[in-house]
C-alpha cells in the first residue's frame, strides 16, 4: 500500500457533506453557550480560545453521526452532548501541552494554551472546560436516564478508569519499553475512552437498544484503536504543517508507539486489522453502508492495499 498523507486526509463526498451540514450548526452552538457563560474574562477567554481554534471535531460528528443513524434529529440536546465532548477532548489537549506534561507548543496550528494565558490559567481553563462539560449535560432537556447515562459514561470514559490513567501510564511508559499488549492497553484507555464514549452517547440519545449499544462500543473501540495507530504513523510520516502540531515526537523522545514496535509496514498491517475490526461491526448493525462507514475513510488512501 502506498498511503499518500493527502488522499489518506481527504474524506469522501458524503462526509464532507456530512461535515458541511453538521459543523456549522455545532460550532455556532459551542461558541454560543460558551459566551452565555457567566466566568471570569481571562478563564472564560483561555477556554473559548482553546475550543474555538478548530480540531477536526471527530468525537462531536461520531456523536451526530450515529444520532442521523438512527434517524435522530439533531436539535439542541444532541448539539449540547456532542459539545460537552469537546469540552472535554479539549481539556485534555490543554493539560496534555503543559511543560509537566507533553511540553507542546503548538496545538491545531496554533499556540498552545499557556504559551497565550500561562500556566496556571490553562490548568485552570482545563477544569473549567472538565466541569462544564458535565454541566452541558445535566442543562439539557433530555430525562432524567439519559442524563445519568451519559454523565456516568463520560465519567468513566475520562476519569482515573479511562483517560486520566491512559495518560499516567503513557507517561510512566516513557521509562521503560512497552509489549504490543502493553501499548494497546494504554492507549485503549488514553485515546480510545473518548471514542468509546463518543459511540455510546450517539447509541445513548437515539434510545438504541442494548444489544446496539454494546456494538457501538464495540466500534469505538476498533475505531479508537485504529485511530491511534493512524496517529502514531502521521508523527512519523507528516509535517508539523499538515498536522498542526510538532510532528516526529516520538521518536526523538523513545515513546512506545505501534510504529516503534512493529515498524511502518507492521503499524499499518494493524491499523488495516482495526479498521476491518471496525467495518465487521458495523456489518452487524447493519451500517456498514450508512455515514459510520465513512469514518473509516478517514484512515484510508484511495490506493488501499
Ligand atoms: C491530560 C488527562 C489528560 C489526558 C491527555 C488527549 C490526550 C490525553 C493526549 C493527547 C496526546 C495525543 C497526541 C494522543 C493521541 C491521539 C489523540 C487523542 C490526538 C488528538 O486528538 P485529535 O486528533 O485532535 O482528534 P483534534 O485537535 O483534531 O481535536
Amino acid at each position: 500500500m502506498k498511503w499518500n498523507l493527502k488522499e489518506i486526509q481527504q474524506m469522501n463526498n458524503r462526509m464532507q457533506d456530512f461535515q458541511n451540514n453538521m459543523l456549522p450548526k455545532f460550532e455556532q452552538n459551542t461558541a454560543a453557550f460558551l459566551n452565555n457563560l457567566s466566568a471570569e474574562k481571562t478563564l472564560k477567554d483561555a477556554m473559548a480560545y482553546s475550543v474555538e481554534i478548530g480540531g477536526k471535531r471527530i468525537r462531536p460528528l461520531i456523536i451526530m453521526a450515529i444520532c442521523s443513524f438512527y434517524n435522530r434529529p439533531i436539535d439542541n440536546d444532541v448539539l449540547a452532548v456532542a459539545g460537552s465532548l469537546e469540552l472535554l477532548h479539549t481539556y485534555s489537549l490543554i493539560h496534555d501541552d503543559l511543560p509537566e506534561m507533553d511540553n507542546d507548543d503548538l496545538r491545531r496550528g496554533k499556540a498552545t494554551n499557556h504559551k497565550v494565558f500561562g500556566q496556571a490559567e490553562a490548568v485552570l481553563a482545563g477544569d473549567g472546560l472538565l466541569t462544564l462539560a458535565f454541566d452541558w449535560i445535566t442543562r439539557t432537556g433530555l430525562n432524567s436516564k439519559s442524563k445519568i447515562d451519559l454523565i456516568a459514561a463520560l465519567a468513566e470514559a475520562a476519569g482515573p478508569e479511562g483517560m486520566v490513567s491512559g495518560q499516567v501510564a503513557d507517561i510512566e511508559g516513557e521509562r521503560k519499553t512497552l509489549n504490543l499488549e502493553q501499548l494497546k492497553k494504554v492507549h485503549e484507555r488514553k485515546t480510545g475512552a473518548l471514542l468509546k464514549y463518543a459511540c455510546q452517547a450517539g447509541g445513548i440519545l437515539s434510545e438504541a437498544k442494548d444489544n446496539e449499544l454494546d456494538l457501538l462500543v464495540n466500534f469505538g473501540a476498533s475505531f479508537g484503536l485504529a485511530f491511534q495507530i493512524y496517529d502514531d504513523i502521521l508523527d512519523v510520516v507528516s509535517t508539523t504543517k499538515e498536522m498542526g502540531k510538532a510532528v516526529h515526537k516520538d521518536e526523538i523522545e523513545n515513546k512506545n508507539t505501534y510504529p516503534g514496535i512493529l515498524g511502518l509496514d507492521g503499524a499499518y498491517q494493524s491499523l488495516e486489522q482495526s479498521i476491518e475490526e471496525a467495518n465487521k461491526i458495523l456489518v452487524k448493525l447493519n451500517a456498514d453502508e450508512s455515514i459510520l462507514a465513512d469514518f473509516l475513510e478517514y484512515f484510508k488512501g484511495k490506493d488501499s492495499k
